[in-house]
């Protein structure tokens, strides 16, 4: 089909917008925060949000993006919950003349280009807060640890980069041993039983990089029924900052929590807000993330920072 419109297609409409959300799933706090912030943005501006969940399925994810494209809105905000299952549907709606926004998780770039196929990627810097971890989990051990690595789902940007962004900055320290690392799917439940596993092969773990908050909760309640003691025999470092990875930092049970913050809902109609403009976002609008120790958690806490 030949297209008429610009590659990214422009948005001419500056108020009252018709915006797609094409939620990957929203099972987790995380995600329910990212999904909040969207709509209570919408609704404050006085646009309206055609949403939908594709409940962890990169299939229901583009037939959820086609009957959104279906339904003619101004722009389609789009979380892909992998970086390829959702390039097809991200390419039909450039197609269809719609310009894309991606929120949360990016696409793969071997595919699809950020300014062509879609306009922007909003979200953090994935590679950092695996940096992040890494460096604190460097410290706190003087370069000495056991690790077990809990992966996000297999395929997504965030798990990718997270892994990428830790294993690189532990490989110049011959000391940091990663003895396995497993898909926990960025879910508790999954976190719980691979760790439950994982410990029968490692009974001599002492670090944990779980690459978002749910899937160290999962590991921390697994520690415990083995009779461990997370923050003492093991210690355990995620992402995401929900409060109750906040209260395991501030009471010892988890050293370190880098925030990956899901209130994307204000970034995202400011960019949305400057395209229609005519501005030109540049093709990745970095999110700035905290970090979490002892030090500050109970303040992050009572300020409202975690979810
Ligand atoms: O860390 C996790 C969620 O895509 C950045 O996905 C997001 C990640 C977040 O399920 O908790």
């Amino acid at each position: 089909a030949s297209s008429t419109c610009s590659s990214p297609p422009k948005l001419t409409k500056t108020s009252h917008l018709k915006v797609g959300f094409s939620q990957e799933v929203n099972n987790a706090p995380w995600r329910i925060a990212e999904t909040t912030s969207i709509q209570e943005e919408a609704s404050k501006r006085g646009d309206t949000v055609i949403y939908t969940d594709a409940n962890n399925s990169d299939s229901k994810q583009v037939s959820d993006i086609q009957s959104i494209i279906a339904q003619r809105p101004d722009v389609i905000l789009i979380a892909p919950l992998t970086e390829d299952g959702e390039v097809s549907a991200i390419k039909q709606a450039r197609a269809a003349c719609i310009p894309v926004f991606l929120v949360d998780r990016d696409a793969n770039h071997a595919q699809v280009t950020p300014g062509k196929d879609y306009v922007t990627f909003i979200g953090s810097d994935f590679v950092k807060e695996g940096q992040r971890v890494a460096d604190y989990m460097i410290q706190a051990t003087k370069g000495t640890a056991k690790i077990i690595e809990l992966q996000g789902t297999t395929g997504s940007s965030p798990a990718i980069a997270r892994g990428k962004g830790f294993d690189d900055e532990v490989a110049s320290h011959p000391g940091m041993q990663i003895v396995a690392k497993q898909d926990g799917n960025f879910d508790r439940a999954t976190g719980l039983a691979k760790m439950q596993t994982l410990l029968q092969a490692h009974p001599d773990v002492t670090a944990v990089y779980a690459h978002n908050d749910e899937m160290a909760l999962g590991a921390i309640q697994a520690l415990k029924a083995a009779g461990k003691i997370p923050g003492k025999d093991v210690l355990v470092g995620s992402i995401d900052g929900e409060n109750e990875a906040l209260q395991d930092v501030q009471s010892g049970t988890e050293g370190v929590v880098v925030q990956c913050n899901p209130r994307l809902g204000p970034i995202a109609f400011d960019t949305i807000d400057a395209y229609a403009k005519g501005q030109t976002p540049a093709p990745w609008i970095v999110q700035q993330d905290n970090e979490y120790t002892k030090a500050n958690a109970a303040q992050a806490i009572s300020q409202g920072l975690g979810f």
